[in-house]
C-alpha cells in the first residue's frame, strides 16, 4: 500500500496544540509504537479532516489520538466519520483554561464515542498510554513492554518524601 500508515494517528486542531500532544508522541517512543502527527483543523482545514478521517482505517491506523481547544470540534468530527477508535486530548485554552475544550470534547451523543482524556498534559500522555493499552490487546510483545513500563514508574515512587 503506498500510503501506509502507521498505528496511531496524532491529529491536533493547530501548531499551538503540538506543545501539548507532543507528550502523546514521547510516550509512544517510549513503548515502542508508531505514530504519524499531522494538523488537522475541524474549522480551518475542513476538507483535510474529511480526508484523514475516511482514510484511516483503510490505510491501517489502529487508534486516533485528537487534541484540539476552545471550540473542540476535531477529535467528535473525526469520531462520526471513522470506526476507529478516537481518544481526545483537551487542550488549555488561554480563555477558560481548557474547560471550553473539555466540554467540547466529552459531550459527544449517544452513538458516537470520543475518549475524553484529561486537560493538558496529563491528558496527552494518558492517551498516548490508552492507545499503548489497546493495541496491547492483540500484540503480546507490547503487552509486555507497558506492564514493564508500568512497573518502573510503580519502582520510581519514594516510599517517603525528601
Ligand atoms: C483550536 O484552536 C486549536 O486546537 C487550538 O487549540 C486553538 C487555538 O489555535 P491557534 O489560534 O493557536 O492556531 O482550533
Amino acid at each position: 500500500m503506498a500510503d501506509e500508515a502507521p498505528a496511531v494517528g496524532i491529529i491536533m486542531g493547530s501548531q499551538s496544540d503540538w506543545e501539548t500532544m507532543r507528550h502523546a508522541a514521547e510516550c509512544l517512543d517510549g513503548l515502542g509504537i508508531g505514530y504519524e502527527t499531522r494538523i488537522v483543523s475541524a474549522h480551518r482545514t475542513p476538507d483535510r479532516l474529511y480526508a484523514y478521517a475516511k482514510r484511516a482505517a483503510g490505510r491501517g491506523v489502529k487508534v486516533i489520538i485528537a487534541g484540539a481547544g476552545g471550540a473542540a470540534h476535531l477529535p467528535g468530527m473525526t469520531a462520526s466519520m471513522t470506526r476507529l477508535p478516537v481518544l481526545g486530548v483537551p487542550v488549555e485554552s488561554k480563555a477558560l483554561s481548557g474547560m471550553d475544550s473539555l466540554l467540547s470534547i466529552v459531550q459527544m451523543p449517544a452513538g458516537v464515542p470520543v475518549g475524553t482524556l484529561a486537560i493538558g498534559k496529563a491528558g496527552a500522555t494518558n492517551a498516548g498510554l490508552m492507545a499503548a493499552a489497546i493495541l496491547a490487546t492483540h500484540d503480546e510483545a507490547l503487552a509486555e513492554r507497558l506492564d514493564a513500563w508500568r512497573q518502573r514508574q510503580t519502582d520510581g515512587i519514594a516510599d517517603k518524601p525528601e
